[in-house]
């Protein structure tokens, strides 16, 4: 059962008021009992409320620092929301933990230009976890949300090598952001980074003869590591040459955005993503045996129980109850 406090806050949410949305999503990110039980509330009624699941589409958006992705993800919304009628769009940009502070810089928050007044866009800003690089349990917690209530979510996070993959398990579709490319970022390609993207784009090809040297080297690059560029279909990716700054390139990568939340089964499973971010949790506090106890439970009566937050707690709980028979077999054995 929800309360009525938090059945209105969800319909305000519904309707993409953003103080509800703000205060949903701050609920997401705390791990307090309390922001714990009012997810679940929140979770099974709008789990039961869409049978079918969710029907936001996740975009992921990566790269090195400074290679534009702020600028153009503002350009790419602007462009969105001209071309497509209703079409509802939310960012949410992870930015990392400053190190000596472990507070975020937030700085994408002045940097993103976006029409933040208009009713069809939501941002938020969020402070990476500092021991998971570029995404997190506060990212997954929040995009599960957000997934009920826009078309499209736009992750922007970091590329750090382990993030790229961390994006990707919570995207639908993964683009990295590059700028125009030197010899020794050829290098850093075969690091098996370069598997990771469904799609790639170079920014700042402010110049046309810029845009045509990085394309061919991009494609000849990615073609070194087993990757081929070309129409889609047949395993190609794709590249996109694009400047924030002069705004080019910029209508072909949201037609193709469109493209990729038109496209059916294009979305991955609310479940499949739970359960990743499940076993993540375990593995992260009790490690292998923690994991080997969750593949018991799985299929002994875990799978019974519908929400994220149930199995969350009812697999901790297990974990934790054998803690006390730890303690009495050692005081056993100190007699
Ligand atoms: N010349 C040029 N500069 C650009 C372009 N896009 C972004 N910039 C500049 O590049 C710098 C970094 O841009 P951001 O959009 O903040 O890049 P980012 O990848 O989001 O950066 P982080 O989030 O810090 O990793 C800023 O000074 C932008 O003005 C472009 O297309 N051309
Ligand atoms: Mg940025």
């Amino acid at each position: 059962m929800i309360s009525t406090e938090l059945e209105s806050l969800v319909a305000s949410a519904g309707r993409l008021e953003k103080w509800p949305l703000a205060k949903l999503i701050s609920l997401f990110e705390t791990e307090t009992e309390e922001s714990k039980q009012s997810r679940q509330q929140v979770m099974s009624y709008l789990q039961a409320q869409h049978k079918d699941g969710p029907g936001g589409f996740v975009l992921g958006i990566t790269g090195t620092p400074g290679a534009g992705k702020s600028s153009l993800i503002g350009e790419l919304c602007l462009s969105l929301l001209a071309s497509a009628d209703g079409l509802s769009v939310a960012v949410l940009a992870v930015d990392p933990s400053s190190q000596s502070s472990g507070g975020a810089l937030l700085g994408d928050r002045t940097r993103t230009q976006l029409p933040v007044s208009n009713p069809r866009i939501f941002f938020r800003s969020q402070a990476s976890d500092l021991d998971l690089g570029g995404v997190g349990r506060k990212t997954f917690q929040v995009v599960r949300l957000l997934r009920y209530f826009f078309d499209l979510v736009i992750i922007e996070t970091v590329g750090i090598g382990q993030s790229e993959v961390e994006v990707k398990t919570l995207s639908d579709h993964t683009v990295l952001v590059m700028q125009p490319l030197a010899g020794d970022q050829v290098q850093f390609m075969k690091a098996g980074v370069m598997e990771v993207p469904d799609t790639f784009v170079v920014n700042k090809c402010d110049e046309d003869s810029l845009a045509k040297k990085s394309y061919h080297l991009l494609k000849s690059s990615l073609k070194l590591v087993h990757i081929y560029v070309g129409a889609e279909g047949d395993g190609n990716k794709q590249i996109f040459l694009t400047s924030a700054l002069k705004q080019k390139g910029i209508g072909e990568l949201a037609d193709f955005v469109m493209s990729q939340i038109s496209l059916a089964g294009n979305r991955q499973s609310l479940q499949n993503l739970e359960a990743y971010y499940l076993k993540k949790q375990v593995a992260r506090v009790y490690g292998t045996y923690g994991l080997a106890v969750l593949e018991r439970y799985e299929k002994s009566g875990l799978s019974m129980l519908k929400t994220f937050e149930e199995k969350e707690q009812a697999i901790f709980q297990l974990l934790g109850a054998a803690l006390p028979a730890v303690d009495s077999y050692c005081q056993v054995l100190s007699w």
